[in-house]
């Protein structure tokens, strides 16, 4: 049901998130050109020091998704049929000789170089041969483009969590800002007439039980069609700032952290038990679906204490929004104490 926040309050909230999006979350084009050259430095390096090698570039995450600002990294997947370059410590050395300064991480679930680029000023994840990003990407591509709604929500949603610093899964053991771009887009697909429409196939209960789902297999299969699409939210009217106040409200005492697991590949709220994941295990406090690897738990990262941590954020800023404070006091920068 609809807990109300007074009109006055949504109006002016919306104006204020509409107004950060468009003065500091929405890249700079000197930031997005930054970002061009940065790539064009990239495949030069590359054909210098592999001239026979067949490698292509792919860009994926925030810079193509439509969800990045001025700041975020370029998020790269290399793909060759030459298997040594999948060392990223062979990559490494090669970014080291052009002046970046590099940091592998080869024993990820996906090994990637992180390299910095001191001329550029640009940071970037690099990987070779793990695809998987690039569908997920192209999916958020394809929610993003549905609704004027999804960009500036979800960016008010990454900026905040950025903020209050409950967006790191590597350093901090709080959520990806990927982990985040997922629960806001599901968010906004269980709205009442729903903003955003559920992409993938449906599954069968056979499926669920046996086959492909959940087991290891990836499908990849889903609703890309952008003009068949549009428009499939205009019969819900919510505005962005009563859908900020809401979306802190669910995750701060309507979500069920104890036995819910949120599903964008299904649009819904799964429960553990469905998934087998009822186990008690730190991992499996916060769980939110991986659409594609649905046996991947994107809250994986969170334990016990830092999920308590970012329910405390989402009701912090819910009680800011109700007694009529602003957006930037939501997202005022954490002080430790
Ligand atoms: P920033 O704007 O850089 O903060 P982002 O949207 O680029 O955020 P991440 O840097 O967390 O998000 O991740 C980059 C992309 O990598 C986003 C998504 O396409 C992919 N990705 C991240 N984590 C996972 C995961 N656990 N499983 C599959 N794909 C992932
Ligand atoms: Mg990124």
């Amino acid at each position: 049901e609809r807990v109300i926040l007074p009109t006055g309050l949504e109006r002016t909230l919306t104006a204020q998130i509409l107004f950060a999006y468009e003065t500091r979350l929405c890249p700079t084009s000197e930031s997005i050109e930054f970002k061009r050259a940065y790539i064009d430095k990239f495949a030069t390096i590359l054909l210098t020091e592999f001239p026979d090698w067949k490698i292509d570039i792919h860009v994926f995450g925030s810079s193509v998704n439509g969800l990045g600002t001025s700041r975020s990294d370029v998020d790269i997947c290399l793909t060759t049929e030459h298997k040594e370059l999948e060392n990223v410590f062979v990559l490494n050395k090669v970014l080291l000789k052009y002046g970046m300064r590099t940091f592998c991480i080869p024993h990820a679930r996906v090994p990637i170089v992180k390299s910095w680029d001191p001329k550029l000023r640009i940071a970037s994840d690099i990987n070779v041969n793990n695809t998987i990003a690039l569908h997920n990407t192209r999916m958020i591509q394809t929610f993003v483009a549905l609704d004027s709604r999804v960009r500036p929500f979800v960016m008010a949603i990454k900026h905040w969590s950025k903020c209050r610093e409950i967006n790191d899964a590597a350093s901090g053991g709080t959520l990806s800002p990927y982990a985040w771009v997922n629960l806001a887009i599901n968010f906004l697909q269980m709205r009442s007439p729903p903003i955003l429409p559920i992409l993938h196939p449906p599954i069968s209960p056979q499926d669920a039980m046996n086959t492909g789902y959940g087991t290891g297999n990836v499908d990849l299969e889903f609703n890309d069609n952008i003009e068949q699409l549009r428009g499939f939210g205009v019969a819900n009217t919510e505005s962005l700032g009563y859908l900020l106040y809401a979306f802190f409200r669910t995750y701060a005492y309507e979500f069920d952290y104890r036995h819910q697991v949120v599903s964008l590949r299904q649009g819904c709220y799964l429960t553990k038990a469905q998934k087998g994941w009822d186990t008690g295990r730190p991992s499996q406090i916060f769980c939110i679906e991986e659409p594609f690897s649905t046996w991947l738990n994107l809250g994986h990262s969170a334990n016990t204490t830092s999920v308590e941590g970012i329910r405390h954020e989402c009701q912090r800023a819910f009680h800011i929004l109700r007694d009529g404070g602003s957006y930037s006091e939501v997202c005022e920068v954490y002080k430790r104490p």
